[in-house]
């Protein structure tokens, strides 16, 4: 089934988000493109496409998007302070998390924008925005989610961190469905954090947590830190304990991080 309006709306249940899709079979960018129309178009558009031909990590890094994915990217435009944007980060992480639920698939978070599964990458979500003197224009929420995509023909790098819930579990699920369903979680998770209540979401990222409780290194450009993560902090910032004891809040975006089990 395609990612389009119609193949999607048969299992939507939200007011705005979704509402609007905009359906390409290939584009370079679902956040590239929302990014071109994200101060014009309506509140909680949404844009699919099947292929990507340069999606995007986070710091210039590649998004490989073939065919089976799930590439999507949902247009905001929150009246929040420039420096809550980070949170929506993990209210989508939260989403996609609940959705896979509905289908009986459990997904570790690993903060602040990985989701795993099998302790192999099955989505990244790529949070940008649009500011002027200080004030948010709009934000655009990119998820790329690996459905039944297969990676043999993939470089080596991606090969050895990425899967896909049909290689983990042998279900090819219906992406309109799966698209409709994270965005309905989504809707509910952002109107929480709209309202005040951010800890809905963050209870489930630390409910679902791969990193919490685990040796970690902080990876800063060139230089690694070893450190505990100990847990989330109330707004999302990763509160980490270093081998002198000290202890410390790392804020998403400021760093690599990469549990010691994947080195
Ligand atoms: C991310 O970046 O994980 C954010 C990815 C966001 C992709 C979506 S797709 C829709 C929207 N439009 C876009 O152009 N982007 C968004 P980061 O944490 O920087 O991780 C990037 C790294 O993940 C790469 O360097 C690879 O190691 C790995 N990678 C690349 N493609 C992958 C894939 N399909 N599955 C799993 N890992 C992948």
């Amino acid at each position: 089934m395609y990612l389009t309006a119609e193949n999607i709306d048969d299992d939507l249940q939200t007011k705005y988000i979704g509402r609007k899709i905009i359906y390409f079979d290939t584009i370079d960018s679902t956040n590239a493109y929302a990014k071109r129309i994200g101060e014009t178009c309506e509140e909680g558009t949404v844009i699919t496409c099947e292929k990507q031909e340069m999606g995007r990590g986070r710091l210039g890094r590649q998004w490989e998007s073939q065919k089976g994915s799930l590439c999507m990217t949902i247009v905001l435009r929150p009246n929040i302070n420039i420096s809550h944007v980070s949170k929506i980060t993990q209210v989508c992480a939260a989403a996609v998390s609940e959705a896979l639920n509905e289908y009986g698939i459990e997904v570790q978070i690993k903060w602040p924008n990985d989701l795993k599964l099998g302790n192999k990458k099955i989505c990244g979500i790529l949070t940008e925005m649009k500011t002027e003197n200080n004030n948010l224009l709009f934000v655009a929420i990119g998820i790329g989610l690996n459905v039944y995509n297969v990676f043999e023909e993939s470089p080596e790098d991606i090969k050895k961190v990425a899967t896909s819930i049909f290689v983990e579990t042998g279900k090819k699920l219906n992406r309109s469905s799966l698209a409709a369903r994270i965005m309905n979680n989504f809707e509910y998770l952002y109107e929480e954090f709209i309202n005040g209540n951010f800890n809905v979401s963050l209870d489930i990222c630390k409910k679902k947590s791969d990193v919490i409780g685990k040796p970690i290194n902080l990876i800063n450009n060139k230089t690694v830190k070893k450190a505990k993560a100990i847990d989330l902090g109330s707004d999302g910032e990763l509160v980490v304990q270093y081998e002198n004891g000290k202890i410390d809040s790392i804020i998403s975006g400021e760093i690599s991080i990469r549990t010691i089990e994947d080195r």
